[in-house]
């Protein structure tokens, strides 16, 4: 199997960038592949792409270099798997509130004695051809990245022990979800809003844990790399949004 590229630059303390992709298709991955992003999510919570689509997407990451990690909507280990056996190189889990919750996602994406993963001949062990089981399996734990998503009052609550649950990377804040779940949706940049943001990162910090989020612009990924966050993501609509509207105005002079 493929090493992990983002899990070794974050081991090292290096920050990485990465992509949201919403749209299904395996090009938009080549593309964020090729202009060297570390990584992409594929997004499988609030994008349309299926599981068969993912699994190309994920084809197009191992073509072009790019780590490839899944969004999944569902903290279920059925459901977890069939991404991971897919091939991807780590599982990102949306809404996880609790130490319990969290155990489960590492149970779900590490094989025995880590977790509880199923194994089977999949596109994830090269269908059983290339490294003997016990190889592949030693390496997949090592190599498969765990994101979990910080983006309630909940989770903050559990935080001081989610964050020593062992197997978990990245902890991720959702700054759409988190602003919306405190009470000011559509203001992550409300001063209320900061203060929690910076109430996480100094817990996950303070455990030897990376930070994580999404920040669309560069001024925003600046920001957040100034508080020790390492692992940013941006997303492909406000890429191709804000490219888009700069090409306009350029063009037209001015007027949109
Ligand atoms: C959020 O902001 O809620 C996300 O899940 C992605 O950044
Ligand atoms: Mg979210």
């Amino acid at each position: 199997m493929r090493t992990n590229s983002v899990k070794a630059r974050l081991k090292a303390g290096q920050p990485v960038f990465g992509c949201f992709i919403t749209v299904p298709a395996p090009m938009m991955v080549e593309l964020c592949g090729l202009v060297g992003f570390d990584f992409v999510v594929l997004d499988a919570e609030h994008a349309i792409a299926d599981l068969e689509t993912i699994e190309n997407m994920i084809r197009a990451a191992d073509a072009t270099g790019i780590v490839p990690i899944v969004r999944i909507a569902v903290n279920q280990p059925q459901i977890i798997l069939r991404y991971m056996d897919a091939g991807a190189l780590g599982a990102q889990l949306p809404q996880i509130n609790t130490a319990a919750e969290t155990r489960q996602v590492v149970d779900a994406v590490k094989y025995r004695p880590l977790g509880k993963r199923g194994l089977a001949g999949v596109r994830a062990t090269d269908y059983g051809m290339r490294l003997p089981y016990p190889q592949y399996i030693q390496q997949a734990n090592e190599e498969t990245l765990v994101v979990v998503h910080i983006e309630t009052p909940e989770a903050v609550a559990h935080l001081e022990e989610m964050v020593h649950v062992p197997g978990v990377d990245v902890f991720f804040i959702g700054p759409t979800d988190l602003s919306y779940s405190l009470g000011f949706p559509g203001e992550p940049d409300h001063p209320k809003v900061q203060e929690v943001i910076r109430r996480i990162v100094a817990i996950v910090r303070g455990a030897g844990k990376v930070v994580g989020t999404m920040a669309t612009d560069v001024a925003g990924a600046k920001r957040c790399l100034d508080m020790g966050i390492l692992y940013l993501a941006t997303g492909d609509r406000s890429l191709v949004v804000s490219s888009a509207q700069a090409y306009l105005q350029g063009v037209r002079g001015g007027s949109g």
